[in-house]
């Protein structure tokens, strides 16, 4: 079982597709395992987006990231990163599939509605930054025997 950070950005929150994003990654089959809103301070994005200090595109990206509330949230399953990365589609709206949460809801690279994980060392060290351990819940649904083998 792998455990990923699932972000819906200030943008995704004022568009009004929390419900929407959240509905998809359920309906995957993923299983929500922490969920709390924020308004993400510069320090918080500063951590979060340290790999890419100094990019062209990296002061544009903490003003947009700390410009309204989040919503974050831990995701479980088999292959949690990469499927939730698919349901997301790609960075850039652009390249992303239809049926994909970026393909159907966003154009622009700078606007594009979530965030998530990039691989087993980013989730632990994102989901660190958003949750405490008592707040990530161990829990098991009634279903997962028809969604986990
Ligand atoms: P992802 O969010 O898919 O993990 P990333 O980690 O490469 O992508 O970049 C983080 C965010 O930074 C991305 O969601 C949007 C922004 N970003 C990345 N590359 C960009 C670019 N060339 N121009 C503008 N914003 C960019
Ligand atoms: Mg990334």
């Amino acid at each position: 079982m792998e455990r990923t950070l699932i972000l819906v950005k200030p943008d995704g929150v004022q568009r009004g597709v929390v419900g929407e994003v959240i509905s998809r990654f359920e309906k995957r089959g993923l299983r929500l395992c922490g969920l709390k809103m924020l308004h993400m301070s510069k320090e918080l994005a500063e951590r979060h987006y340290h790999e890419h200090e100094g990019k062209p595109f990296y002061e544009g990206l903490i003003t947009y990231i700390t410009s309204g509330p989040i919503v974050a949230m831990c995701w479980e399953g088999s292959d949690a990163i990469a499927i939730a990365r698919r349901t997301m589609g790609a960075t850039r709206p652009a390249e992303a599939e239809p049926g994909s949460i970026r393909g159907d809801y966003a154009l622009e690279v700078g606007r594009n509605i979530v965030h998530g994980s990039d691989g087993p060392e980013t989730a632990a060290f994102e989901l660190d930054l958003y949750f405490t351990e008592d707040e990530l819940i161990d829990w098991e649904r009634s279903t997962d025997q028809w969604v986990f083998e």
